[in-house]
């Protein structure tokens, strides 16, 4: 596993105001880049979306994980979907929608959100290294059902840098999962992609109101910055 040795902090630019990051103390968390999201035949194409939306996110979160690599900071994946059981899958969730495939059919990517599956897998850009924590979690939010929570209090983290998607989705939920367990969270808004713009949009925008409510909002050239002039 990564290994959290610095003890240098950096100012990151952000909504709404400049946040000082003790990268010690700080974990990289990438939210649900999987090909079941990201490619055609997978969970989102099946619930009508253009998958091709979220590309855009992949340039940005692939500069942030190389730099976060480098300084050896913690750096967790996350990836939504259920047992092959479909124990942990609730009816409510599996019936929901007209979709082309339902939860657990088999699609071109092998059963679709089932754990062990290729589509089930992060997109090959992104692979975790063997080091990395990889936390599978069933909901939305990678707080509900998971180790994450006690992973994070393991390794000493209050902070954490989140990207992935979908913005209004996952993101939106584990933030709100997040802040409310005392995390500040700083969203980097080009690491993050919807299949709606407009609801990225009114996701980053609801995080960072009201005094940032929720959390703040930069992005990856703040982040790569502040990253590069870490002050020990
Ligand atoms: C969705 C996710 N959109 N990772 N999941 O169903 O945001």
């Amino acid at each position: 596993m990564a290994t959290t040795t610095s003890a240098a902090s950096s100012m990151i630019e952000a909504e709404p105001a400049p946040i000082a990051l003790d990268w010690s103390a700080t974990a990289l968390l990438i939210i649900d880049m999987q090909r079941d999201f990201m490619e055609p035949g997978g969970f989102g194409e099946t619930l009508g979306n253009d998958v091709s939306l979220l590309g855009r996110a992949v340039g940005p979160i692939a500069a942030v994980l190389a730099a976060a690599r480098a300084m050896g900071l913690l750096v967790v994946h996350t990836r939504e979907g259920h047992r092959p059981d479909l124990t942990d899958a609730p009816p409510a969730k599996i019936e929901r929608g007209a979709p082309s495939l339902r939860i657990g059919d088999p699609g071109p990517m092998g059963r679709i959100l089932i754990r062990g599956e290729p589509g089930h897998d992060i997109i090959p850009e992104l692979y975790p290294r063997a080091e990395e924590i990889v936390i599978d979690k069933p909901g939305k939010g990678a707080f509900y059902a998971t180790e994450l929570g006690d992973i994070l209090q393991k390794y000493g983290i209050e902070n954490l840098l989140v990207c992935g998607v979908t913005t209004e989705v996952c993101v939106n939920t584990t933030v709100r999962e997040a802040n409310d367990r005392g995390y500040r969270c700083v969203v980097i808004a080009d690491g993050c992609a919807s299949y709606f713009p407009e609801f990225h949009a009114a996701g980053l925008a609801m995080i960072k109101a009201q005094g940032g409510i929720f959390g703040w909002v930069t992005d990856s050239t703040a982040v790569l910055a502040a990253m590069g002039s870490e002050q020990g």
